[in-house]
């Protein structure tokens, strides 16, 4: 298989080979080196037709980052049902499983710029585009399963409040400052979310161990006209990975473009990542049944009360070949919908509904941006729409109206017994009101239920997580509200955190006693497989070639990602070899660290790369020498996950727990 560039490289020769340079006019071009001007030390000239065309092209090349999701990163693949499910719904892509849908996915942080990087704590996007044969669905969701907000009219507030600081847009990437704080504390229905973003979920070790969700509640209609309410999930084969804080900030500066390289490394290198897609069904006779509202997008259906059905797969199996077309490019909107799916009344999918099509019309220049190729269904576009910015088609005929007779109707409309889109009927009656309903008003049910489900590491990194966020913030007001907030939640986590940022916690509340909850599944109970886990092999200049072909061996069998470091590069051979030195590569870049030193001079370049690997509670191993070495050093070879004297068969046993959370 040859890769992306290469393959690139060979479509651009295919393409432009011997092909004469010409303005976009078609005109060849003689000279693209030198402006024209009055003589060779002279003044340029305007008429330079060739030079402004050029120039004004660049000028345009950029176009306005998205207001949310800037950074992200996309790739190509396909879905597959692995049941027929006509019993719930009419999509032919959940109903027939002989179908192969493409899919587009992006996956994105929130809040920084296109330029942020990639490790910062947030909520990532997880929005999916399926090119169905019935048209385009895009299911546009996140790798947290709940929302800040209840109403979308509160998405601008929300946005405003953890988006940089106006006055000095500071901080980029992160909520870490006062308005966030100010607004989670003035704003109890952003609690449950919240706890969510500060604990392990809002630092995912990569795009390809995280989970999706579809956060709202759907509907699934079957041919019968019979509706069943549905919550979308992805769930990864890879397993559910997280960052240490320490980590992610230390990655943020030695590689801004972690996950998007991960991602696209990971595809081309073969070992494609897979989702398994789960739904979460509730007929709707049972829509009352439940101790929350299930059209509030700031609640779960927690999985111990409503299964999550896995139903397909999709694979992501090719990188895009322009970033900028495809992934830049690409409209996602909620409001895609296909025949078998509908939308609920949750009132912050009710407004997203509107803001989607309105945002790509200023971001992509115009209302044509579905002609774009990233955007273009499969299935054939047939409408009296016409003209706009950007137009390009060339509509032919007289009739852009319907009805009409000149042209016999056509495009005509299609009943929907023969595939046309027909909304749900659902009865609506009542009072033109603004409020929300009051079940949507408990909210620190979920957030403890959340807390509840985490394991011991997990809730001391939640207590970090709020410590760090809520540290940042300058205003001691901000901090006691948000303490006095979280102190409705659970009073541990409350007095912990207050005592780390230096405010108090309010006597009046007494601790919830929670009960032991398996409604969300945590980390740990997701199986990862070895393969794509990354081994950096710390290695002497002068160690055998036959030692660094053992290990290489063992690496490649076990399809683990490797890298041998020294002080120099050397070249053993084609395919392997000392590729990385201790300038150009970080242990926090690595899932787990081997050393074999043996001799002295690498010692001290040595130290830094094994205390971070195990203060980051990553798998160590050590040879004697090494373990001699560090003797003085902050590891303690004693303490779990950290190996010594292991031949290259047996290390990779380290490897299968990803981290030792129970190291001291
Ligand atoms: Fe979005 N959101 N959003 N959002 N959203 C956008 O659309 C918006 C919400 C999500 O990779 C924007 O094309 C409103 C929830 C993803 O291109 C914008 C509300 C969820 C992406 C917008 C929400 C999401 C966006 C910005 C409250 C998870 C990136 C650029 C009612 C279920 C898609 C754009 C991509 C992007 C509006 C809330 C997910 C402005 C008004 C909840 C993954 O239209």
């Amino acid at each position: 298989m040859t890769n992306k560039k290469d393959q690139n490289l060979e479509a651009f020769r295919k393409s432009n080979d011997g092909e004469a340079m010409t303005t976009n006019q078609g005109l060849k071009i003689s000279e693209d080196e030198n402006t024209l001007r009055s003589h060779d030390r002279g003044p340029s000239l305007l008429e330079d037709f060739h030079f402004r065309e050029k120039m004004t092209h660049f000028d345009h090349e950029r176009i306005p980052e998205r207001i949310v999701h800037a950074r992200g990163y996309g790739a190509h693949g396909e879905f597959q049902a692995y049941e027929d499910l006509s019993e719930y719904t009419y999509a032919d892509f959940l109903t027939d499983t002989n179908k192969t849908t493409p899919v587009f996915v992006r996956f994105s942080t929130v809040q920084g710029s296109k330029g942020s990087p990639d490790t910062v704590r947030d909520v990532r996007g997880f929005a999916t585009k399926f090119y169905t044969d019935q048209g385009v669905f895009d299911l546009v969701g996140n790798n947290i399963p709940v929302f800040f907000i209840q109403d979308a009219i509160k998405f601008p507030d929300l946005i405003h409040a953890v988006k940089p600081e106006p006055h000095n847009e500071i901080p980029q990437g992160g909520s870490a400052h006062d308005t966030f704080w100010d607004f989670f504390a003035q704003n109890p229905e952003s609690t449950h979310t919240t706890m969510w973003a500060m604990s392990d979920r809002g630092i995912p070790k990569n795009f390809r161990q995280m989970e999706g969700f579809g956060v709202h509640t759907f509907r699934l209609i079957n041919r019968n006209g019979e509706a069943h309410f549905v919550k979308f999930h992805w769930k990864p084969k890879q397993g559910l990975e997280s960052m240490v804080w320490d980590e992610a900030q230390i990655v943020a500066g030695k590689n801004i473009d972690f996950h998007r390289q991960d991602l696209f490394e990971a595809i081309e290198k073969g070992d494609y990542p897979e989702w398994e897609l789960g739904l979460q069904i509730i007929p709707e006779s049972d829509e009352f049944r439940f101790d929350f509202d299930i059209l509030d997008p700031t609640k779960i259906w927690p999985e111990d009360e409503v299964p999550v059905k896995i139903v397909g797969k999709m694979t992501l199996n090719r990188n895009v070949d322009n970033v900028f077309a495809e992934t830049e490019q690409v409209a996602f909107h909620p409001g895609h919908i296909v025949p078998g799916i509908d939308f609920t009344n949750d009132p912050l999918l009710q407004g997203r509904l509107f803001s989607y099509t309105d945002t790509q019309i200023s971001r992509l220049g115009g209302p044509n941006f579905h002609q774009i190729p990233i955007n273009r269904p499969v299935t054939p576009v047939h409408n009296n729409q016409r003209d706009g910015m950007h137009q390009m088609n060339i509509h032919q005929g007289q009739t852009a109206y319907h009805n009409n007779a000149l042209n016999h109707n056509n495009p005509h409309t299609t009943p929907p017994e023969q595939g046309g889109f027909e909304h749900y009927q659902e009865k609506v009656e009542g009072h033109k009101i603004q409020k929300r309903s009051d079940s949507f008003k408990d909210y620190y049910t979920q957030p403890r239920l959340y807390l509840n489900s985490l394991t011991q590491p997990e809730f001391d990194h939640t207590v970090a997580g709020f410590s760090f966020e809520l540290g940042k913030c300058a205003e001691t007001s901000v901090k006691q509200n948000a303490v006095n907030q979280l102190n409705k939640v659970s009073r541990k986590l409350a007095e912990r955190v207050a005592e780390n940022i230096g405010v108090s916690v309010p006597k009046d509340n007494e601790e919830v006693q929670l009960e032991q909850s398996d409604s969300q599944l945590t980390m740990e109970k997701f199986k990862r497989p070895l393969r794509g886990h990354s081994v950096g092999i710390i290695v002497d200049g002068n160690l055998s070639r036959d030692t660094l072909k053992a290990y290489a061996q063992v690496m490649v069998d076990n399809q683990l990602n490797y890298a041998f470091i020294s002080d120099k590069p050397r070249n053993i051979e084609e395919d392997f070899g000392i590729t990385e030195t201790f300038d150009t590569v970080h242990p926090t870049l690595f899932d787990s660290l081997i050393i074999l030193a043996e001799s002295e001079s690498i010692f001290d370049k040595t130290e830094e790369f094994a205390e971070l690997t195990y203060q980051h509670f990553k798998p160590l191993v050590l040879n004697e020498n090494a373990k001699k070495a560090l003797s003085n050093s902050r590891v303690d070879t004693s303490q779990p996950g950290v190996l010594t004297s292991e031949t290259p068969e047996t290390i990779v046993q380290a490897f299968e727990q990803p981290r030792y959370w129970n190291r001291n």
